[in-house]
């Protein structure tokens, strides 16, 4: 545990809080003692996401069970002049859950029921607080599958998940979450309850308003029902990881892959995140010796050719020099161990606080990203421990910089923020995106125009004056109103 902000919610909510007590009193006759939470402890609990760098301080929890209490909130929101603060699973690693400011959280805990699959439409409808792994359950119970998974779905929530745009471990074959939604209501900033594109594959009457709240990060509205696309579930899914000398060999492994695999994924770490993974959830590493980098690859083998063919496109890398050590899963249960090595990774190394890049470009241009980041990272971070994952098939990379027991949280993050910069105009130099999965929220909006132009921003902010025309939601994340 080496969390050195100190979580003083209580106190500073007490401090902080503008509720006006004529409101205080319409929530508690709407949602009674145990929906409307002002304790310390819920305070602290539901006023934050997976980041550390800001310390929660909400005013109150708000737990409603129906859209008429979510809009009758904003109403009252608007009316007395609160803010809120949309929240899900509080999975998010960019802080655009947080409630640091005497906000009141709006909290869908209470709301996550599925509500319907339809087997012939291959669509499940559900409230926006159902969790992701419920809608995973859901959908396998019917034979079909929601394809977004990474490894928080166990408590990340569907309105949280598209207000993120998630992306997850198989965006190479079934996309981000953008591709799934085909339906949405939500309440805006007005308290208006807008029915966006009603679950329909057809529909082109003008602009589509849903896909301006897939990603918008709670600044429009609340997400407060989903209907999601489903599909068939991968064939005889087979993972193999493999040894690799370099971050160039990593890219010639891929290109194979894609030309002959059917491929659900292509994933990387280094050889630090292994070692953290492995002595932290103690398992047991995949090769007797190290190497720098290994590659993560889950494609479909329904019959032998295909595992012929996996067979031989390995020992052709290995002749190359591309691959240096290989191993096939032969079980559903070593699938999973195997997996085990690259999705624990970010949960083992939370400890270390560390600070987090999410960077991406195309696929065509990651190797110039990586050699690029790489020279920057051994430059400005030779003292510090740097842990390199990522969905690499996608172009995105994850590097996380280890904070030393020895600093401070606000010292480290002042420190690898100015390292930042060098970093996003590389990123930007590439066409790159500053953030690729985990969303802007208050972590990355000083970056922004690294990655969007004055003209985006400004109408962005049109936008979100237009949804919500008093600021109630989610003041100061993504940019300032
Ligand atoms: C992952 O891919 C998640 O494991 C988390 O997106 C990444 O912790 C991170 O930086
Ligand atoms: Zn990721």
């Amino acid at each position: 545990g080496k969390d050195v902000i100190t979580m003083t919610a209580g106190k500073q909510a007490a401090d902080i809080g503008k509720v006006p007590d004529a409101m205080t009193h319409a929530l508690r006759s709407l949602l009674g003692e145990e929906r409307f939470l002002t304790d310390a402890e819920s305070l602290a609990h539901y006023g934050r996401d997976w980041t550390r760098f800001v310390a929660p301080a909400p005013s109150g929890i708000l737990l409603p069970i129906s859209i008429s209490e979510i809009q009758t909130i904003v109403s009252l929101a608007r009316q007395y002049k609160v803010k809120l603060v949309p929240s899900g699973g509080r999975t998010g690693l960019s802080g655009g859950a947080m409630a640091a400011k005497g906000e009141l959280v709006l909290s869908l805990e209470r709301m996550r029921k599925i509500l319907q699959v339809d087997k012939a439409g291959r669509s499940l409808t559900c409230e926006g607080g159902a969790i992701t792994g419920e809608i995973h359950r859901a959908a396998a119970e019917h034979g079909l599958m929601y394809p977004v998974d990474f490894a928080s779905s166990g408590s990340s929530q569907i309105g949280g998940n598209i207000a993120t745009n998630a992306g997850g471990i198989q965006v190479i074959r079934y996309g981000m979450t953008r591709n799934w939604v085909t339906g949405l209501k939500v309440v805006t900033g007005t308290g208006e309850l807008l029915e966006l594109n009603q679950g329909l594959v057809k529909n082109n009457t003008g602009l589509d308003l849903r896909h301006l709240f897939i990603g918008s990060e709670g600044i429009l509205g609340v997400i407060v029902e989903a209907t999601l696309g489903l599909t068939d579930p991968p064939k005889t899914p087979r993972v193999m990881v493999l040894g690799v000398p370099s971050m160039a060999s990593l890219m010639h492994v891929l290109t194979g892959c894609q030309a002959q695999l059917s491929l659900l994924a292509f994933e990387f770490f280094s050889d630090l995140a292994l070692q953290k993974v492995t002595t932290g959830q103690g398992i047991q590493p995949p090769f007797k010796d190290r190497y720098p980098f290994y590659a993560l690859v889950e494609f479909e083998s329904a019959s032998a050719e295909a595992e012929t063919q996996a067979e031989q496109l390995v020992e052709g890398c290995m002749t190359q020099g591309w691959v240096d050590d290989a191993v096939l899963s032969q079980s559903e249960s070593q699938r999973r161990s195997l997996w085990r090595l690259r999705e624990d990774i970010s949960e083992t190394i939370a400890q270390w606080t560390p600070y987090k890049n999410d960077i991406s470009t195309t696929v065509q241009k990651t190797p110039a990203l990586l050699s690029k980041v790489d020279a920057l990272v051994a430059r400005h971070y030779a003292d510090l421990e740097v842990v390199w994952y990522g969905h690499i098939g996608d172009g995105n990379l994850h590097l996380n910089i280890l904070k030393p027991d020895t600093v401070s949280v606000e010292e480290f993050q002042a420190r690898c923020k100015s390292v930042s910069h060098h970093v996003f105009r590389v990123v930007q130099e590439l066409g790159g995106s500053i953030s690729a999965e985990h969303g802007v929220g208050l972590l990355k909006k000083d970056f922004l125009h690294f990655s969007r132009d004055p003209a985006e921003i400004t109408l962005m902010r049109g936008i979100k004056a237009q949804f919500d025309p008093d600021g109630i939601f989610n003041p100061g994340n993504v940019f300032n109103a």
